[in-house]
């Protein structure tokens, strides 16, 4: 029997003892009373006395090392919880390091578009969605904006680079595209919502992004008026904000309403100042406009709406500059 392959497979299997039950097994395939040193020892007895001195001084040292590695893979078997190898499940979920992984979470203006969901829809209002690449008609004309309007200036759009005398198209620059796609296709009633991101050259400051997102309200039904408008977006304001928000009105003007308005809420800035910052314009669906859309204006009216997503997240959240929104930073974003 070689001494030298008996001691490396010893020596190979007790690297791999784990548990009490394998480092008894180990003893009674090696140290045993039938194991491999027995076998060796009764080997030693048939050898001739020439061989019997050296072979016999080997096995005794191999025999020595084999039993201590055997004390110590016992004395290391015993100190392990006694679940951990034998009883490893590994159907059991990962225990999860939060100093190592986080999971993610939906981005802040995401989570304010689903809170203004469920807001509206509790005043019956149903989401909808609109393309973000638009023609005139849908970000214009029907919107009665009259074909020479500065609203259309290249410089407070990005239109798309098109064949000359091809029909133009932009990245929409308001969600109020929206509410031609819609009445196009549906009859009043008509309670819709259309969040979305839209598109301006505007100089970046800390209430203004070239991209942001626009929440449009429309409601056409026969005999709803401005009273009906500022009701919902007071009931709204309260609900996102609190039942003590100042909020108010200011006369405004857009092309496809009339009467139109501004709707603005009061900012409390982190030295405790206080400003009127403004969400959205807001009024009657123009005539033209339903018009244009074969509806009826002497038998339906409508409010329409468009709030700056942006500014209602920064107010109910204390955020004093959109720009954290687009930075992407982690310590921003976890806080959400
Ligand atoms: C409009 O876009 C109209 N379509 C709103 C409307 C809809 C009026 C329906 C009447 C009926 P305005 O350009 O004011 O309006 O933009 C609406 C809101 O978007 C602003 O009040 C502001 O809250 C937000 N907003 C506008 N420009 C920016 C910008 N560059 N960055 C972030 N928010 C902006």
């Amino acid at each position: 029997m070689n001494l030298e392959d008996l001691l490396a497979c010893a020596q190979r299997e007790l690297a791999g003892l784990h548990t009490p039950e394998q480092v008894e097994s180990f003893r009674i395939k090696y140290l045993g009373a039938k194991g491999w040193f027995k076998q060796a020892a009764d080997h030693l007895r048939t050898l001739e006395p020439s061989l019997k001195r050296d072979y016999g001084r080997r096995l005794n040292e191999a025999k020595q090392v084999v039993q201590r590695g055997y004390e110590q893979a016992k004395a290391a078997a015993a100190a392990q919880p006694a679940a951990d190898a034998a009883a490893f499940d590994i159907t059991e979920p990962g225990r999860l390091r939060f100093d190592h992984y986080r999971p993610g979470t939906w981005h802040p203006i995401h989570q304010t578009i689903d809170t203004l969901t469920e807001l509206f829809a509790r005043q019956g209002f149903a989401r909808v969605e609109g393309p973000e690449l638009e023609d005139d008609f849908h970000n214009f004309e029907a919107l009665n904006v009259p074909p020479q309007h500065p609203a259309r200036d290249p410089l407070e759009n990005f239109y798309l680079d098109r064949p000359a005398g091809a029909p133009p198209y932009m990245l929409r620059s308001q969600t109020s595209s929206v509410q031609i796609r819609v009445m196009e296709k549906q009859r009043p009633p008509i309670r819709i919502i259309a969040p979305g991101r839209v598109y301006r050259p505007d100089t970046v400051d800390a209430t203004h992004c070239w991209m942001f997102h626009q929440l449009e309200g429309l409601c056409v039904e026969r005999g709803v008026s401005m009273v009906d408008l500022k009701t919902s977006l007071h009931q709204f304001a309260r609900a996102f904000f609190g039942a003590d928000v100042p909020t108010r009105f200011r006369p405004s003007f857009f092309p496809f309403t009339e009467p139109s308005a501004e709707f603005d809420v009061l900012f409390t800035q982190p030295d405790g100042s206080t400003r009127w910052v403004e969400l959205g314009g807001c009024g009657m669906v123009h005539p033209n406009v339903l018009e244009k859309v074969n509806i009826d204006p002497d038998t339906y009216t409508g409010f329409a709406f468009g709030l700056g997503i942006e500014r209602l997240a920064m107010r109910r959240h204390g955020i004093d500059d959109i720009r954290v929104f687009f930075e992407n930073d982690v310590r921003f974003l976890r806080q959400f």
